[in-house]
């Protein structure tokens, strides 16, 4: 489906969306849950799969008591993979979830310094952790100023003919439009938002328009 209005920036295709109302069944940062240690366990079963199947293993976690990193780096692998089996890929997720867990607490010693020290650098280093899962992380679980920029982002920009030859081409295209129009998008919220949430919010809206057209 090809559409009719036509967008010059990031802001542009924001108001867009925003004009949809998407997200008053959504909780206010969209992403379904305000617990960070969940929000990373999310962003990692959600590669290649579908959110549905990710709810369904962070129940199974949620369970059988997964709720720290101590937790996932102690329990025996069989019954991680048996969690986690409804978001596929279930060993080396499995694994994956493991070695990030272990990987943060020899790096920085607790979740809580791990969400406000660490790099996207440091992310991409991890085993697994590509573009997409490293910008969650840091935009839903840390809470910082990075926008996500996934392949609903880029479907729903070829449909108003755009085309980008990196992620980080589409992802900078993204904040810029955004961050040059700041002070009019907050004027729009009768509540205080803050970048990263904006940034939150847009992908959000970018998701549920996809799933709906
Ligand atoms: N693909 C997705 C999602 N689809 C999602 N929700 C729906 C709520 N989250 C949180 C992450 N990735």
């Amino acid at each position: 489906m090809q559409l009719l209005t036509s967008i010059n920036n990031s802001y542009d295709l924001f108001l867009f969306l925003k004009e949809k109302d998407l997200l008053k069944e959504h909780c206010i940062s969209w992403w379904p849950s305000s617990n960070a240690f969940e929000i990373l366990l999310g962003a990692i079963l959600t590669q290649n799969t579908k959110w549905t199947n990710v709810e369904k293993s962070l129940i199974n976690l949620k369970k059988i008591n997964i709720l720290t990193l101590e937790d996932l780096v102690n329990i025996d692998i069989q019954n991680l993979i048996f969690a986690i089996t409804p978001s596929g890929f279930k060993n080396q997720k499995s694994k994956r979830l493991k070695l990030i867990a272990a990987n943060i607490l020899e790096e920085f010693g607790s979740f809580e310094l791990f969400k406000s020290s660490c790099t996207r650098t440091w992310l991409l280093e991890q085993k697994g952790i590509g573009f997409e899962t490293a910008d969650a992380i840091l935009c839903y679980a840390c809470k910082r100023d990075f926008m996500v920029a996934d392949k609903y982002t880029l479907k729903l920009l070829q449909k108003f003919n755009y085309e980008f030859e990196s992620y980080e081409d589409l992802q900078a295209w993204l904040e810029y439009g955004i961050n040059e129009n700041y002070d009019k998008i907050v004027q729009l919220y009768d509540y205080k938002i803050s970048l990263n949430l904006i940034y939150c919010r847009f992908h959000g809206k970018i998701i549920e328009f996809m799933k709906k057209n």
